[in-house]
Formats: C-alpha cells, structure tokens, sequence
C-alpha cells in the first residue's frame, strides 16, 4: 500500500555553525557559535521516533562523509586560505532532507514509478558537494526499478534545491497529486536558490503531466526576509496549503493557479497582522510537519520556539479554537539545527511509497531507533568549537563515527 515516508536526515558527527548560507538568518547568527553534534542528532531521532509513535511511517538517510578531503583538493584549501573553505567539506548540511531530492510519487508520473531527483544545491558551495553522494543513498533505498527512477540532478547553472520548494496537493497520499512548484528571480539582496527552469526540467523528467502541475514565483519580499527555501514560508499535505499571506509574488494568483489545478484546495493563511512575516521565519512555524496521523486527522509538528512566540502560538490557539482542517499542534526541540536555519521539516524529504518496495536498511523502527541513538551517545563529539574544524583529531572521530553508524545499520557498502 503506498504511504507516506518520511525519512530523516541523521544529523552528521560534524555539525557545526560556520555562517556558510547567505540569505539564512539563523546561520548567519550563528556563526562561530559552539555545536552540539550529539545533542543535535539526539533531537533529530527523537522527532523522529515521535512521529513513528503517532503512527507514521518513518525512514533515514545517512550523513555524508566529511571531511570531504576531494572538496579540499579542489579547491586547493591550505592554511592560508578562507575558513569558509574548510568549513564548507566539514558541513554536516545534508542532514537537512528535504534538499536531497524532489519527489513524485508514482500515481502523479507517466510511467507509474516514483522518480526521484536529487537536488544539485548549487547556490551555496558546501551543499553543491552533496548530490552524488545522496544520488548513492537514493540509488540503494530506491533501487527496485520496478517502483523508482532515480535521475541525475538538473546541470548548473539552473539552482535546484529539492523538496523544499516543491509541495503536492492531493485528496489522498496513494491518489494522484498536483505538484506545486515554487521558484525564486534572482536580483535581490539574497540569492533565490531554486531556477524556474531547475523545476521545469524537474517536473519534465518526472512524467508529471502539464494540467497538473503549477509553477509560481516565490516573493521577493519573502526571500529578503529570510526565507531562503519556500518551506520557511507555506507547507502542505493532502488538500491543506498553509501558508504566510506574503509567501508568493501574487498571492491571488497563486491560490487560482493552484485552485484551477486542484479544486479541493483549502488554504490556511496566516495574516500578517497575526504573525509578521519576520515572527513567521524566527520561529518556522511554517517549517513544520503537515502530517496526517492514522485517525484521519491533520498535525502540525511545529518547532518549540513556536510555543515561546506570543503572536505564533497566540494564532495556533486560535486555529485549533476554529474548526480548521489542522488539529493538533506539536512542539518538538530541533534547537541545533534550527540554530542552522533547519526546522521539523527541512530534516525530512516525504516519499510516498510502499514500505515494503523500499530497501529496508532505510525504514526506522523501535529497536533500530535505539541502536542509532547508542551509537550516537558513544561516537558523536559532544561539543565543536569552530577553531577544532580543520584538526585531524576532529577529522578521525567523524570519520570513526559515520563508520560505527553505518555498521550498525549494515550499511558499510556506502562507507
Ligand atoms: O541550506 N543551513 C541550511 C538549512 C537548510 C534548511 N532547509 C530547508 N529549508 N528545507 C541551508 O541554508 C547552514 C550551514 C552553516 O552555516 O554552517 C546551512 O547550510
């Protein structure tokens, strides 16, 4: 039966704050700071082994390997040369995946498969690093032909960043979809990371057909507020778009665009007279998990610094208060990698599948969950100072860690 899959991204034995992602607020300000790398993955299997105890259908993705010494060669990085550089082969920045891949589904593609494309992330040079090594990761969870295509990423220059610009509206997961894709024009004081010629090529290799696909402009005023993926700023799931009133270029338009396509639309907007847009992307209440639990029911898994908000969490209240399609809300503590710009939902890419068609070193459950956080609590380094990324010390336990974690989930073909 096909379902939704969320598979998260286990947070890599290097993470730490470099400042590398122009246009992301929470990184900038972050930059230099101390990280946590054990705590911060700790938090990411908790997420996830909640949602596994709401009934959801949960899987992984692995960090990739760092330091990545071919990065480092290339761009001849040595003592003299910018920190930014080294940092940039230490990011653990994969973790975040829902810029691994776009996905669509099998119902929505001309040849009945799920086709996959890994993201290029060309705009920033520490996640330009990541695609071939996710198309690996892909190419084995994916790798029944039969069900799944995975494609080579769009070529530069065009800028693809995944999932996190790209939304499906659907009446239900195993129903065909329309596929909603968001880009940004380049010009403003931030770069616009996703081309709208990386989404149209995107929806062409996928087989989507043309009726029903939808692609609109993200707002530039959005962008310049620090909302560098559309997830920042709108999710969906099923017929629910919640979204920021200033997530697009032309609101009206986008919302007709998508009605027109998908007459079952039900748009929750929130105002910016009840949320600013600036309240909006400090505390990523739209980077949240729209998940629909067994029951039928419609959760919002919302980042806790949701809950400390007063406008934010004031407006929750309202809309769980009203008979809106969402509700529950949920806090959950993702605060290492929201210090990164990364919240609920940018540490998961959704793949709807059938559990069973996938390789199953990738599906999460109790006793899995338990052996991945053993080896976290042992491997990860508790505490990254920044002047510690580039030491060799530091280099082996990442690299001796990643090697336990993928041991442990048989994986070392991918080591
Ligand atoms: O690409 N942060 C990531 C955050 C990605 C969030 N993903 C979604 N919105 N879907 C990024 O900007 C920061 C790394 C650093 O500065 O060390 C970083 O890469």
């Amino acid at each position: 039966m096909l379902r939704e899959i969320n598979f998260d991204g286990i947070v890599g034995p290097s993470h730490n704050y470099a400042g590398l992602s122009l246009g992301n607020i929470a990184s900038a300000s972050h930059k230099g700071s101390a990280s946590y790398p054990r705590a911060a993955a700790l938090q990411g299997v908790a997420k996830m082994r909640a949602n596994m105890e709401r009934g959801l259908a949960q899987g992984v993705l692995l960090p990739l390997p760092r330091p990545n010494f071919a990065l480092l060669d290339d761009l001849a990085v040595d003592g003299t040369s910018d920190r930014a550089l080294l940092a940039a082969a230490w990011s653990a920045s994969s973790m975040w995946t829902a810029n691994a891949a776009t996905v669509s589904p099998a119902p929505d593609t001309a040849d009945g498969r799920c086709h996959l494309t890994p993201a290029n992330l060309v705009t920033m040079l520490h996640r330009g690093q990541e695609w071939r090594d996710t198309q690996a990761q892909l190419k084995l969870a994916f790798g029944d032909t039969r069900h799944f295509a995975v494609h080579d990423a769009v070529p530069p220059s065009f800028g693809d960043e995944g999932a996190a610009n790209h939304m499906r509206l659907c009446e239900s997961h195993g129903q065909p979809g329309v596929e909603v894709f968001v880009y940004g024009r380049p010009g403003g004081r931030f770069p616009a990371r996703q081309h709208e010629q990386a989404s149209r090529a995107v929806a062409r290799k996928h087989g989507l057909d043309p009726a029903r696909c939808v692609f609109i402009e993200q707002n530039p005023a959005a962008i310049e507020a620090g909302a560098f993926h559309n997830d920042v700023v709108a999710v969906a799931n099923q017929t629910v778009l919640f979204t920021h009133e200033q997530a697009f270029a032309d609101r009206k338009d986008a919302y007709e665009a998508m009605h027109a396509a998908f007459p079952a639309l039900h748009v929750v907007e929130v105002p910016a007279s009840a949320v600013s847009l600036e309240e909006a992307i400090r505390t990523y209440l739209f980077n949240a998990q729209l998940v629909s639990l067994p029951s039928g029911e419609m959760a919002l898994v919302v980042p806790s610094e949701c809950q400390e908000s007063a406008s934010v969490w004031a407006w929750c209240e309202r809309m769980l208060a009203s008979n809106g399609p969402i509700r529950q809300v949920i806090p959950v503590d993702v605060r290492q990698s929201m210090a990164n710009g990364g919240g609920p939902a940018c540490l998961r890419l959704r793949v709807v599948a059938d559990p069973a068609t996938v390789d199953a070193r990738f599906l999460l459950d109790e006793a899995k969950a338990q052996r991945i956080e053993s080896v976290i609590a042992q491997a990860w380094p508790e505490r990254i100072e920044p002047e510690e990324i580039g030491s060799e010390k530091l280099a082996k336990t990442v690299i001796e860690a990643r090697e336990a974690l993928f041991a442990v989930l048989s994986l070392d073909e991918l080591a």
